[in-house]
């Protein structure tokens, strides 16, 4: 009975105990609550999220330009050929759990918008449509692409099936950091403005590109460029596509690649892959290589006048009303080798500098020059044992311009030559290696180590040396006029900018450097018209329009009737034959297989010796050991435009030569070497006897080449006016110029030429806008 009434208190108690409030116990009963709620609640919502997870749930709300379903249907991720087709959340909705939650709730905060009526109207979700884009692209991006491998795994694509282009483009962006929507953002739906593009059946890169995106595929925004080098468009190019170097060594090896070239500077990828219109291989201006460019056109260039009449003089005139766009100290117009001289040494004079370019690339024609820079009494020489002296220079030059030249312009040339080489060797050139040129009386040509082309090498470190000194470089820029004030004195130029019109540059100072006219046939045959549907040498922009911009400002003119044909020009290659070969040992040979000529004669009588045989085109003939003398016959043999022959009969099979006879001129002229004296021809300087196989031979016809006259200048490289006085704050230098070269310009004289003027014109121009 105590043993029951014991039990009975401890029920009560315990009861009592249970049943009054204790704090564990109620928080306890509300996390287990909530936990079975929050559970049932996730449950629910994962439910309805699923439920609601279907195609047309997505695009009741989601519509662009149309119903993004719609859009969806046109593209290959819908209607692809493996019968598969990707819906909405195949691409928006991340496989694994966490991610999977988060963009869940993200879809839920859309769809409460929607209800709450935050974005309830079409015009609403336009606007915010970019933005949800953007995140979107990003989600996608920081994933790795998870979305689209899920499908498009690297490991189980068949990049076979691929054309080669895409395989190995599709293979380096694979192997590298990139991720699929880096290229292909928007590739699920036509995008809103340029609708049914598709890379298959893309007329152009502005098709195929519109594809992965909008207009900010490539451009800043949907206004296009910002500025006329196209600086967004190109690092976006490289950002996927990668630089030059790496695009050149995914190309098949062991033949001429166009992404390897002798430009310098970073070659924007917009010279040639134009957006709006056909791409183009910029060196098909000068080669023919006929590359098969995806979206390519073929190579053409109208010379658009440069004043035009109507709409573009009003253009102009309206730009010229306006204020300033930009606003510095010297402007140089031209980036060859005396522009880029020029704006070397006006920075390092302290001036402010904006230079100019017409082209898509820098260099003008220096870039191609081959054979060497003349220079007297220089260190080089003197390593070298070559006894030379300036004022033989000036003499040399004299004669080879049969004494049109203004002397004073050739002491300048000439007395500032050796300076001029140690200028550009402080600047990081190598000019050690040194050769003949015809009309010279000592070898004073120098070029790098080896033979290698000066121009390329000089145009190269004078464009570092201008990008180091931050000088403000602006392509597809076309100075059309000087302007100036009514006291005659320049206050700047008017450039048209190919992407972004017409503007004015205000500037103290102008440098003109805009090089010759050798590629406009229509005014080379207005000065001397039994040049009239001559092949030229010359790069693109060598049009002459500086020269009538500078007419149109004032500028008095001389010697324009004097134009070189350069007497080796290859009508197989489209290209300039250096005249280096022949000063290291090469002879010229007729199709009877018999020399004509002393083969470093002056250009004009050697050109007009050529014109003289048979076919209007001879054989320039050598053999290894002038091969092995000049490292720059090696681009000539890389451009397939060399004709080889294990022996001489071999060589004259190859070209069609009479075997005897060719044979037989060779040893003629070996004796001659041995002998040290050329009783046919009179050639001064023979260097070495051609006996070394293989033999090589080079068909070669005259060429127009340069342009001997130009801008009147006096020895501070001032312009002169009409009447005589020098134009205040107009300045030349180079090809521009007459006067240096008189009727014939001696080979190796240009180069020496761009360097000592453009040097002076930058350093007058700096000195003139101090004291101004
Ligand atoms: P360029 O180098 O031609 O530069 C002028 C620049 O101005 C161009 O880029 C042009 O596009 C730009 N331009 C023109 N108009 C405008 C405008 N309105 N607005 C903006 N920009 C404009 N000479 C030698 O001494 N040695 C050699 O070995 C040698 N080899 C040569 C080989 C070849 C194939 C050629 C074509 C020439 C060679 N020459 C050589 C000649 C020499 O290269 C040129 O005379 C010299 O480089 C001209 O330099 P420049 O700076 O005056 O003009
Ligand atoms: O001065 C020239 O134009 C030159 C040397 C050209 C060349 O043959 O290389």
């Amino acid at each position: 009975m105590k043993q029951f009434r014991i039990f009975v208190s401890w029920l009560l108690a315990s009861t009592r105990s249970w049943l009054r409030p204790s704090k564990t116990r109620s928080v306890l009963a509300l996390v287990i609550t909530g936990l079975v709620i929050g559970v049932a609640g996730m449950v629910a919502f994962n439910a309805t999220m699923h439920a609601t997870n279907t195609d047309e749930f997505c695009v009741s709300c989601h519509e662009q330009q149309d119903n993004s379903l719609v859009m969806l249907e046109k593209t290959r991720h819908y209607s692809n050929a493996s019968g598969n087709s990707a819906g909405c959340s195949d691409c928006h909705v991340p496989h694994e759990f966490v991610p999977k939650m988060i963009r869940k709730v993200q879809a839920s905060r859309e769809v409460w918008g929607h209800i709450t009526g935050i974005i309830d109207t079409p015009e609403k979700y336009a606007a915010h449509a970019p933005h949800m884009k953007k995140k979107e692209i990003a989600r996608i991006r920081a994933n790795d692409s998870q979305e689209c491998r899920n499908c498009h795994e690297v490991g189980r694509m068949n990049l076979s099936l691929q054309s080669t282009e895409a395989r190995q483009f599709h293979r380096a962006m694979l192997d590298n950091d990139k991720t699929c929507i880096d290229c292909h953002a928007g590739l699920a739906h036509n995008p809103a403005d340029m609708p049914g593009a598709t890379v298959a059946h893309a007329e152009v890169l502005a098709d195929s590109h519109g594809e992965r995106g909008q207009c900010y595929t490539c451009h800043v925004s949907d206004e296009g460029p910002e500025d006329d080098n196209l600086s967004h468009e190109n690092a976006g190019c490289v950002s996927c596509h990668g630089d030059l170097q790496a695009v050149a060594s995914r190309e098949l090896q062991g033949d001429v690649s166009p992404h390897q070239s002798h430009f310098i500077g970073d070659v924007a990828c917009t010279t040639c892959h134009n957006g709006h219109t056909k791409s183009v291989t910029y060196c098909d201006a000068c080669h023919s290589f006929d590359f098969n460019m995806p979206f390519g056109g073929s190579w053409t260039r109208g010379a658009a006048p440069l004043i035009t009449d109507g709409e573009d003089r009003a253009a102009q005139e309206k730009a010229i009303s306006q204020a300033p766009r930009l606003e510095t100290d010297i402007v140089v117009v031209g980036s060859g080798g005396a522009g880029l001289a020029a704006a070397v040494s006006a920075r390092d004079a302290g001036a402010r500098v904006i230079l100019l370019e017409k082209e898509p690339v820098p260099g003008g024609n220096t870039k191609l020059a081959a054979g060497g820079m003349n220079a007297a009494e220089t260190r080089s020489q003197e390593k070298l044992g070559i006894t030379d002296d300036k004022q033989a220079m000036v003499d040399d030059t004299m004669k080879g311009g049969q004494d049109v030249n203004d002397l004073e312009l050739v002491k300048v040339l000439a007395n500032n030559s050796s300076d001029s080489i140690d200028w550009l060797i402080s600047l990081g050139a190598d000019m050690s290696d040194v050769g003949r040129m015809g009309g010279a009386s000592v070898k004073r040509s120098h070029r790098p180590t080896g033979g290698a082309g000066v121009g390329a090498h000089v145009a190269q470190v004078l464009w570092d040396n201008a990008v180091r000194r931050d000088t403000d470089i602006r392509f597809n820029s076309r100075m059309v006029r000087i302007l100036k004030d009514p006291s005659n004195a320049v206050t700047g130029v008017l450039v048209h900018g190919e992407f972004t019109g017409y503007y004015v540059i205000k500037a103290e100072a102008v440098i003109l450097a805009t090089g010759g006219f050798s590629r406009n046939n229509k005014l080379v045959a207005g000065y001397d018209p039994k040049l009239a549907g001559f092949k030229n040498t010359n790069q693109p922009g060598a049009t002459g329009d500086g020269l009538e911009v500078a007419q149109l400002a004032g500028a008095a003119t001389r010697d324009l009737e004097y134009i070189q044909a350069h007497p080796t020009y290859s009508p197989v290659g489209g290209v300039l034959v250096t005249e280096a070969i022949r000063g290291n040992g090469a002879i010229l040979v007729n199709r009877d297989g018999e020399r004509f000529v002393n083969e470093i004669t002056t250009r004009d009588k050697a050109a007009a010796a050529i014109l003289a045989q048979e076919g209007g085109s001879v054989y320039l003939v050598f053999d290894d050991a002038v091969r092995q003398s000049l490292s720059k016959i090696e681009s000539f043999i890389h451009l397939h435009i060399v004709n080889e022959g294990g022996g001489i009969e071999l060589l004259a099979n190859e070209i069609a030569l009479p075997a005897a006879n060719l044979a037989s001129t060779i040893a003629t002229y070996n004796g001659f070497v041995a002998a040290g004296q050329d009783t046919q021809f009179e050639r001064p300087d023979l260097p070495r006897e051609l006996t070394t196989a293989p033999y090589y031979a080079i068909e070669v016809t005259p060429a127009v080449h340069h342009t001997m006259g130009g801008v009147m200048i006096d020895t501070g490289a001032r312009v002169k006016g009409v009447d005589g006085h020098a134009i205040r704050g107009l300045y030349a230098a180079g090809e521009a110029t007459g006067g240096v070269h008189g009727a014939n310009r001696l080979g190796g004289n240009a180069i020496s030429d761009i360097i000592t003027f453009g040097r002076l014109a930058g350093a007058e121009a700096a000195m003139y806008v101090k004291d101004n």
